[in-house]
């Protein structure tokens, strides 16, 4: 079935079907060079972004379509108020915004970051629903404050290439940071796992560091980094800031994810969506030994992509 928006795992009809859109994308990536013919994506980042960016630019570019990028990530500081009186900073609405970009475009991507400081505002996707609800064409996410749809996709993709058994044990730990992140990968993360049903997902973080309640029912959540490796066959790590002390951090460098860990699990495979600190989430050695997945992952960005962009119902 065509999307008419893709933001997360609940508007997608079948996760399989789509897995198995990106195989086929990723056998054969120019198998569809035509369908995008004469259509136009547009990809606006808020915020920097190396993966998205490109793997995105490449799947649209792979379908056909002409692609161009607005990187705004150096600052454009846009209204979300309704009737506000714009007479401090904000320079444009995004009324305006999403109605000019949606003339020059057939499916507008989107990525913003939380502010970690307002939690109503993040939580309620604010920038990502607002372009939703005054672009006229389709929009997908490229990350927004909640959520990374098409890293979940991308996600799944990958462990069903490496998944040798029913229901393998996925493992998503928090793992350290120097500075405060989003919640949205580890949201998503469980959000897409619970939803594909494919796996038996552990969520592990520090006490204060849970994820928001709708992201994780249907996982088991644990607190010890020990007691969720045993038996492991898949460790996905990811910092996030905390959700209930809305965007504080902790140092924690014992949460790092190194051999002796990865020692207790049923020899896993290492996950990481990318950019990674060395040294801080992850050792060097667990990082590059066989078992890690991470440059997989990153390659299935873009037959993640060109499944999702594909799927757009455009005019
Ligand atoms: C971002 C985050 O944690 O959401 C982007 C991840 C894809 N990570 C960083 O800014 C390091
Ligand atoms: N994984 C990911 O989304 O990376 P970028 O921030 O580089 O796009």
């Amino acid at each position: 079935m065509p999307m008419k928006q893709f933001l997360s795992a609940h508007d997608v009809d079948s996760i399989d079907d789509l897995i198995d859109l990106a195989r086929r994308h990723k056998r054969k990536p120019r198998n569809l060079e035509d369908l995008g013919y004469g259509k136009t994506i547009i990809n606006l980042f808020f915020n920097p972004s190396l993966r998205t960016r490109i793997s995105t630019e490449k799947a649209g570019l792979n379908l056909g379509f002409d692609v161009i990028t607005y990187d705004a990530s150096g600052g454009w500081n846009i209204e979300f108020e309704t009737g506000a009186v714009m007479n401090l900073d904000t320079a444009e609405h995004v009324r305006e915004a999403a109605g000019v970009l949606s003339q020059y475009c057939d499916i507008l991507c989107v990525r913003s970051f939380p502010s970690l400081t307002d939690k109503e505002a993040d939580y309620a996707d604010r920038v990502m629903k607002s372009f939703v609800q005054y672009a006229t064409v389709p929009v997908v996410s490229l990350e927004s404050a909640t959520r990374h749809p098409l890293q979940s996709l991308a996600d799944c993709l990958t462990i069903s290439e490496h998944s040798h058994r029913p229901r393998p044990k996925v493992v998503l730990t928090w793992a350290p940071h120097p500075r405060r992140l989003p919640q949205a990968v580890a949201n998503s993360f469980a959000e897409w796992m619970v939803e594909w049903d494919k796996v038996d997902l552990t969520i592990c973080n520090p006490e204060g560091f849970d994820l928001a309640p709708e992201f994780t029912a249907g996982a088991q959540v644990v607190h010890h980094q020990a007691e969720a490796f045993r038996g492991a066959d898949f460790i996905y790590a990811k910092n996030w800031s905390s959700y209930d002390d809305y965007g504080a951090t902790a140092s924690l460098p014992d949460w790092i994810i190194d051999e002796s860990k990865m020692a207790l699990t049923n020899n896993a495979y290492f996950m990481h969506c990318l950019p990674v600190r060395r040294n801080v989430v992850v050792t060097d050695g667990v990082i590059e030994s066989p078992r890690s997945l991470v440059l997989q992952q990153a390659n299935n960005r873009t037959w993640a992509a060109q499944a999702v962009l594909g799927r757009m119902q455009t005019k």
